[in-house]
């Protein structure tokens, strides 16, 4: 869909919104290159499917993933951890495309943090009823680098905690091309997704998706 949607005439500029140090709200930093983002996702889709993973614990995530990049983030009864393979498949992740790596790397520069280069790029995707649980993002060797999260299609309330579990989340509502950044001080945040809404969303229909960037590796 190319067309300029009515609702697009009334929405604001693109906006910074600094949340806590090193953590910043990109309001419609993507949503411009939104539909070549969907395209892609489509792709990756195609060659590495959302499947919905198990927790250590043994439950099966509401959100269902995939990966592109060197490194995918799994789940299963044995842990976390990023992996080279898609499981399913025994195969590398799709390449991580030109158009989301440009993304990530421009609005991690935005928000303050220069020469980011993820390695990875979890793709989530939400229909209503699924939901993210408070966490924390632990799992990578970096920490010093930044996550770059955008969101596409449905909005979303956001849940931004503080650097405790019991920290009283705030309330974000993250619309189609929103941008977070958060790195620095602000790494460790807790953080989740509460329950998404029904809706229905010119590109995505009654679907919510994800991208969170990531330097999981060592680097190269
Ligand atoms: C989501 N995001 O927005 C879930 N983690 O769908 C995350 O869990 C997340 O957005 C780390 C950094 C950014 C994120
Ligand atoms: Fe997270």
């Amino acid at each position: 869909m190319s067309d300029l949607f009515a609702s697009d005439l009334f929405e604001t500029a693109p906006e910074d919104i600094a949340l806590d140090p090193g953590a910043m709200l990109l309001a419609g930093f993507a949503r411009a290159e939104a539909e070549s983002l969907l395209q892609d996702v489509a792709a990756i889709a195609r060659a590495a499917p959302f499947r919905h993973l198990v927790t250590p614990g043994g439950w099966t995530m509401s959100v269902a993933m995939t990966n592109c990049g060197a490194l995918g983030w799994v789940s299963d009864r044995s842990g976390y951890r990023y992996d080279r393979l898609d499981p399913e498949s025994g195969q590398p992740w799709p390449a991580m495309p030109p158009s989301f790596l440009d993304l990530a790397q421009r609005a991690a520069a935005r928000a303050g943090f220069a020469d980011f280069t993820p390695d990875a790029c979890l793709v989530n995707r939400y229909v209503p009823g699924a939901r993210l649980t408070l966490h924390q993002d632990r799992n990578e060797r970096r920490l010093e680098a930044p996550i770059v999260s955008a969101s596409l299609g449905l909005p979303a309330t956001f849940l931004w905690g503080g650097l405790a579990r019991a920290d009283k989340p705030r309330r974000l509502r993250l619309v189609h091309g929103d941008v977070v950044v958060w790195g620095g001080p602000a790494r460790m945040t807790f953080h989740g997704v509460d329950t998404l809404r029904d809706g229905d969303h010119p590109m995505t229909g009654a679907v919510r998706y994800n991208l969170t960037f990531r330097q999981a590796g060592d680097r190269t």
